[in-house]
């Protein structure tokens, strides 16, 4: 299946191997660590947000999928064709991330206040048949209650019942999916409430927004089911003057109420450092979900690359010991290419930035700062970037059954050319 020897592959290892040794970090150890972190992949990515409503769907609230290049999914079960390719191509064991508007219900219209775990019964059986967990998030945008740019902290009562009452059927649905999972559904929550223009009442919605947070999780769920998570923003399209779930709401509200908080990297001043975030937070905070996504110029959820940002959000998770402690989540959308390529791109770039991190040895970079050696640390940081990661990032592929280097590309290529492109040409639905 692969295009470069597996000797070749297992001599680059060995020597790489030797290289990490003698810096005191142990390649097998991190190998062990990468095949059980897993990553959420996001369904969205498939269909540019979408989903399968009929009356409803798609990103409204400041968030946008730009492109419309052919072969997005069109149904659940495309979606999750698309879903097995993507997995198929990327090392390790992950978990599936869905949104409400990713129900199916039979192509009867169930508003979102009335959604049931069985909607997703579809979804929760391809999930165990392919051992992956699954995480959920409800839909509070894209939808006709959500037209005025308000939804939880609308100041009518009406609109804020419905959302309140979307976002507790979300909370059972979680609750029921982690507890059939066996393993912790990650609800996370995030409001497009905001204005384009300078309120008058900035008090008012997120007075609001509390209360209505507050009846939501009034009902209390297990932990082992269920992890209720609040992502705050900065300011999407449209909305650029106010957020009502800001960064410090989120946090206030999510640490007094014992809420893991979501931080999205596209979510903050591009000069903030949601990296820097991390050591702070975890002061305060049990655990912490993080969505990983690439801002270009504003919160465009480009498809995550290996940059510098991302290098430093996993270097940070490692220096804080703290990979048990987060969660990992993609969230990009862009329809402008192909989109299974999208996802492995992003998902494999995520996975190399915390190999590399799991390699560095941050015990010499340690030891160079207490001793007050800023120069050694910053010599030592310098030849971290060129210590030979990839020869133990093909060793994980190899070892986890998928192609090594360039060769999925060709696979993802193959696959638009049998599939995808053929929903174009009208075959499929
Ligand atoms: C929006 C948030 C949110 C969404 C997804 C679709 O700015 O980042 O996480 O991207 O829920
Ligand atoms: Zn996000």
């Amino acid at each position: 299946m692969s295009s470069i020897s597996e000797a070749s592959i297992r001599q680059a290892y060995s020597w790489a191997r030797e290289r990490y040794d003698a810096l005191g970090v142990n390649t097998e150890t991190a190998l062990a660590n990468m095949a059980k972190q897993p990553i959420s992949l996001h369904c969205w990515q498939g269909d540019d947000v979408r989903g399968f409503e009929t009356d409803a769907g798609g990103t409204s609230g400041g968030i946008l999928s730009t492109g419309s290049y052919p072969g997005a999914a069109r149904t659940g079960d495309e979606l999750r064709a698309d879903y097995e390719k993507a997995l198929s191509l990327i090392p390790g064991k992950h978990r599936v991330n869905l949104h409400a508007i990713y129900a199916e219900t039979d192509g009867v219209s169930v508003p979102r206040d009335q959604l049931k775990t069985e909607h997703f019964r579809k979804w929760i059986d391809w999930a165990k048949k392919l051992g992956v967990g699954v995480d959920f998030n409800p839909s509070c945008f894209g939808h006709p209650m959500a037209a005025s740019g308000f939804t939880i902290s609308s100041a009518d009562e009406h609109v804020r019942q419905f959302w309140v009452r979307h976002v507790e059927v979300c909370r059972a649905i979680s609750a029921d999916i982690g507890k059939e999972m066996g393993s912790p559904c990650v609800m996370n929550i995030w409001f497009p409430d905001g204005m384009k223009d300078q309120p008058a009442d900035r008090l008012g919605f997120r007075q609001r927004m509390k209360d209505a947070l507050d009846a939501v999780f009034a009902t209390k769920y297990d932990r082992e089911h269920l992890i209720d998570v609040l992502e705050s923003k900065l300011f999407g399209i449209g909305v650029e003057s106010y957020t009502v779930g800001s960064h410090e709401f989120v946090m206030g509200y999510g640490l007094k109420n014992n809420l893991t908080i979501c931080y999205d990297m596209g979510h903050f001043h591009p000069t903030e450092s949601v990296a820097d975030k991390i050591s702070a937070t975890l002061l305060f905070a049990e655990d912490l979900l993080l969505h990983v996504s690439r801002p270009v110029r504003w919160d465009s959820d480009h498809v995550v690359i290996l940059n510098d940002d991302l290098l430093a959000l996993a270097q940070e998770v490692k220096r804080c010991d703290a990979f048990n402690r987060i969660y990992f989540a993609l969230d990009f959308f862009d329809g402008s290419i192909n989109r299974i390529m999208a996802w492995v791109t992003g998902t494999r770039a995520a996975q190399k930035a915390l190999l590399i991190a799991m390699l560095e040895p941050t015990h010499l970079l340690r030891e160079a700062e207490s001793a007050g050696d800023y120069g050694r640390r910053l010599a030592l940081l310098e030849e971290c970037k060129t210590l030979p990661f990839a020869a133990v990032w093909d060793m994980f592929c190899l070892q986890s059954g998928v192609p090594v280097g360039t060769d999925w590309v060709d696979l993802a290529g193959t696959y638009e050319r049998e599939v995808l492109r053929k929903r174009v040409q009208g075959a499929g639905l």
